[in-house]
């Protein structure tokens, strides 16, 4: 339990802010630095973007006495992870006017720009506007991009999840009208009085979390989330959703009162409860949740301080109708299904694989220009997906070959052309741009998969469905500890290994070896496949075979 009375000194940012304005106008207009005035760097994030500065450069910048090479982060919703052809073309376009040239897919089937700088903000997110999306609530402490199993033409289960995300989305976006004011130039009512009759002046202690998956898919971790629902249907027919709560991923290096934890199933409610269901946990949060201590202000902290009981009854009393009884369900799989499929229709939806979530341009692999020109002649739509990859969604069966034919070109076909371990794999941004980093991982994921598929090559085993993520620091973002082997960054070219999840996102691993390089990690990695590829039963995964053996880890080493 928290022992620290004081609110953090975000509480006190948020609560001066009038409603998320803060000094940004002001803090815009000033010419004479890249930069934000420190409490607008906090408030800025509800708008959806964060102050960053270039790590590549810092050293090199402080010798010669400059500051910091500042650039912002832009993240824009996208519920669901669907996207028009139009907006595709203009995310393409402000990446390549205002950002690194760059679009970056993030895990939670977010679009993000890295490197605007401060006086191009206002256009930027004004042109994101305008494509009709947004950035509001794409960051701060407040519910985030929902996710959904994003290919809805799979059966009317998946389009009612999509609606149900969607309900959920904007049901729960702040009601402020700072964003339109000091964005899109609406100009505020006089006298007018802002209210946010789900969040409040101070909004969440924390940053929240929601997804909805549809068995037998996790593709969208949802004992990651603070609040996940689970479609659960009967002879084809959506019955409602199982509803679970507490999950979370980031922790912080040598400090046990942080941890991951995955969420619990608490029952079920019927498809039209789930607004009030995100509602209510939202405001038991806003009520409950530690304002004191950031590190220890996620939901998933408060259920553990208070107990599930105790959250369950206090639920039960806010909804206007009984949670039942959760209902069975299986996960089987959570990666995303590659290649050419047909929906009911006979439409077709094209699964690509983009290295690390980063579209661009790179050599003769050019995935940028190949997504622009079919954005030009596709009538249908763009998914992103939970695991950083693309769903060329909706294409006419007389138009498979011109997409063909536009990935071949442009040398995307030939990208495709991985392991299965880099495919499913996932990476968070790290460096250079996150200021939290300690350690690479887009960066270094190439490199690392293909140095652990020459180990598995050698054991025989490089058709397994291993899931690797690794992450530059402990926070989690490409949820780690689902991972049957996680990196999780300690220091530059360091990183704690994680072994054991169980491939669906249902167990967490466990830290196996501390602050390790790349050498002891693939000698550890190597003892353990040819332990696995000798010793494994039938049909066993190598998260579940290192669990198995967990007591025996110490041995291998
Ligand atoms: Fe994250 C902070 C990137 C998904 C847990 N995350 C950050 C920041 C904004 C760093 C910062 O605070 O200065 C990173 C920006 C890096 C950059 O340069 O772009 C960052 N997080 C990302 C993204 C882009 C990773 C990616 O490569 O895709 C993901 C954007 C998702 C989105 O579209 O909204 C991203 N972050 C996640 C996830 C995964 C998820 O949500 O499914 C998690 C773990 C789940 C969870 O929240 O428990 C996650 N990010 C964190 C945390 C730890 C929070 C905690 O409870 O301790 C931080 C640090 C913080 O909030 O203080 C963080
Ligand atoms: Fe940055 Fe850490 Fe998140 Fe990676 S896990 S993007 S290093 S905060």
């Amino acid at each position: 339990m928290n022992e620290q009375t004081e609110l953090t000194p975000v509480e006190g940012i948020k609560q001066r802010s009038d409603f998320l304005r803060g000094t940004i106008v002001e803090s815009l207009a000033d010419n004479a630095t890249g930069t934000l005035a420190d409490d607008d760097t906090q408030l800025s994030k509800f708008h959806g973007f964060y102050q960053q500065d270039d790590r590549d450069q810092r050293a090199e910048r402080a010798r010669r006495k400059l500051e910091p090479d500042h650039s912002f982060m832009i993240r824009v919703r996208v519920p669901g992870g669907i996207a028009t052809a139009a907006q595709w073309l203009a995310m393409d376009s402000i990446a390549s006017t205002y950002a690194n040239n760059t679009l970056r897919l993030t895990t939670r089937q977010a679009f993000q720009f890295h490197g605007v700088i401060k006086r191009e903000l206002k256009t930027t997110i004004s042109g994101i506007n305008e494509s009709l999306l947004d950035t509001i609530a794409a960051c701060g402490d407040v519910n985030r991009n929902v996710m959904c199993t994003p290919l809805t033409e799979k059966s009317a289960i998946h389009q009612a999840a999509y609606l149900a995300a969607n309900t959920i989305s904007e049901h729960l976006t702040p009601n402020t009208s700072a964003y339109h004011e000091i964005w899109l130039d609406k100009k505020r009512v006089a006298d007018s009085r802002d209210d946010e009759p789900i969040y409040g002046p101070t909004y969440l202690p924390r940053k929240f979390k929601i997804g909805i998956a549809i068995p037998p898919s996790n593709d969208v971790d949802i004992f990651s989330q603070d609040l996940s629902f689970i479609a659960i249907e009967k002879d084809g027919d959506l019955l409602g959703f199982n509803v679970a709560v507490g999950g979370g991923m980031g922790m912080t290096h040598g400090e046990p009162e942080t941890y991951p934890r995955v969420a619990d199933v608490i029952g079920f409610c019927e498809t039209k409860y789930v607004a009030e269901v995100a509602e209510k946990v939202v405001k038991i949060q806003r009520d409950h949740g530690d304002r004191t201590n950031r590190k220890h202000a996620r939901l998933k902290y408060t259920i553990d301080d208070r107990g599930l009981d105790w959250f369950q009854s206090t639920l039960q009393e806010q909804l206007s109708f009984e949670l039942i009884p959760a209902k069975p369900y299986q996960f089987l799989f959570r990666g995303d299904e590659f290649g050419w499929q047909e929906d009911q229709h006979g439409d077709w939806h094209l699964t690509l694989f983009v290295p690390e979530g980063r579209v661009q341009d790179l050599g003769r692999h050019r995935m940028l220009s190949a997504f622009r020109q079919i954005a030009r002649v596709h009538t249908g739509t763009f998914r992103l997906t939970s695991n950083q990859n693309v769903i060329i969604s909706g294409i006419a069966s007389t138009q498979k070959q011109l997409i063909n034919r536009l990935l071949e070109y442009y040398g995307v076909t030939a990208l495709q052309a991985v392991s299965p371990l880099r495919q499913h794999a996932l990476a968070c941004v790290a460096l250079p741009t996150c200021g939290l980093a300690m350690a690479e991982a887009e960066r270094y994921l190439p490199e690392l998969a293909n140095n652990i598929d020459e180990l598995l090559i050698r054991n025989g085993i490089e058709n397994e469905p291993l899931s690797l993520r690794i992450t530059g620091c402990p926070n989690g973002c490409a949820r780690p500890y689902l991972a049957e082997i996680a990196l999780v960054g300690k220091a530059p070219g360091r990183y704690s290994l994680f072994l054991g999840g169980d491939g669906v996102g249902k167990r967490l691993n466990r830290m196996t070896h501390e602050n390790v390089d790349e050498g002891e990690i693939l000698s550890i990695l190597s003892q353990w496949f040819e332990k696995f590829a000798k010793e494994r039963i039938e049909n066993e995964s190598f998260g579940d075979f290192v669990h198995r053996h967990e007591l025996r880890l110490t041995e291998v080493q």
